[in-house]
């Protein structure tokens, strides 16, 4: 089990044991519940939380599209994750803020709903494992289409959308590879079950449009880093066929950090690339505060 000794809740730290929610509570039925993952780092400054400020941001942006009224400030939040990084005594973890209509409403109208909100933090190693971030993983281009974006609202990380993404996770896993690279409506490359897609031909670093994708906060670092090593970078429409015949292909999230991509369909992409692993080697500098530029990302905890 997930070790985890004391929770924000609404406003105040409470043990895990104290930290429970009703079975009428409005989210489990329903998936109305916002979200954020985000991590902290072990620095030679002390714990910082990697880019606190744009997090956040997006969990407020998450709930707007929802039309939930988070009763915190982004200063507020922030402070709740660094008061329970600190609770659980962690030097570097995952930390999972979730605000979700509690109790007050059955039925499809939450507005008479309270709105609940909580933060949680964990340790979490390699998400697609340590092997996967030094030799690359294996995708399937899964069967499952991400969401028309009149159907779901992709920009905003919401508990809902996510069995789309489980649907496509279990399908691949199943068929013996590590993850799924989802198109869009029109056929597409979008993203994957939980992370962004970057890939490079001819020198030249490629990334889908932001249309049905989630703006990832670990896409824009890339493209930050990207940029300031002089890498053209074009955010571009994207054929499957693209990425079977791309130089480097690599995955980015803030769970999976910056992931290489091997094999896409049986298609061998091959051992990570010298632009992957370039910008691979600045972003784990970055999140450790080794280069000065990119410390306006670390919120010291
Ligand atoms: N797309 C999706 C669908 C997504 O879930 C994520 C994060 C991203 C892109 C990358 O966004 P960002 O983390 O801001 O760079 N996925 C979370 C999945 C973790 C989980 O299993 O839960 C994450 O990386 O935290």
């Amino acid at each position: 089990m997930i070790e985890l000794k004391k929770v924000w809740m609404d406003g105040k730290l409470v043990s895990r044991q104290d930290a429970k929610i009703d079975i009428l509570t409005h989210a489990l039925h329903y998936g109305c519940a916002v979200f954020e993952g985000i991590r902290c780092y072990k620095t030679k400054n002390g714990s910082a939380i990697f880019r606190a400020k744009e997090h956040t941001k997006r969990l407020l942006d998450s709930a707007k599209i929802m039309q939930m009224s988070i009763p915190y400030s982004e200063k507020e939040l922030i402070a709740g994750m660094k008061q329970t990084i600190k609770a659980n005594g962690l030097k570097e973890c995952y930390v999972r803020p979730l605000v979700f209509y509690g109790l007050g409403s059955m039925g499809l109208n939450p507005l008479k709903a309270n709105i609940q909100t909580a933060i949680m933090v964990w340790p979490w190693g390699a998400y697609l494992g340590k092997e996967g971030l030094e030799k690359g993983v294996r995708c399937k281009i899964s069967s499952f289409q991400r969401h028309h974006v009149n159907s779901m609202m992709t920009k905003a990380k919401l508990s809902g959308n996510y069995p789309n993404s489980i649907l496509a996770k279990l399908e691949a896993v199943r068929l013996g590879f590590d993850e799924a690279i989802m198109l869009d409506t029109h056929g597409l490359v979008s993203e994957c079950s939980g992370e962004n897609i970057f890939y490079v031909r001819d020198g030249v670093l490629y990334t889908p449009l932001r249309t049905s994708v989630l703006e990832g906060i670990t896409r824009d670092s890339v493209m930050a880093i990207a940029k300031d090593l002089g890498i053209s970078i074009k955010e571009e429409v994207t054929t499957r066929d693209q990425l079977y015949v791309a130089d480097e292909v690599f995955l980015c999230g803030t769970a999976a950090e910056i992931t290489p991509v091997r094999e896409i369909d049986f298609r061998v992409i091959g051992d990570p690339g010298p632009i992957t692993k370039k910008i691979q080697q600045v972003f784990f500098k970055a999140i450790r505060g080794e280069i000065p530029r990119y410390q306006r990302w670390l919120g010291f905890v």
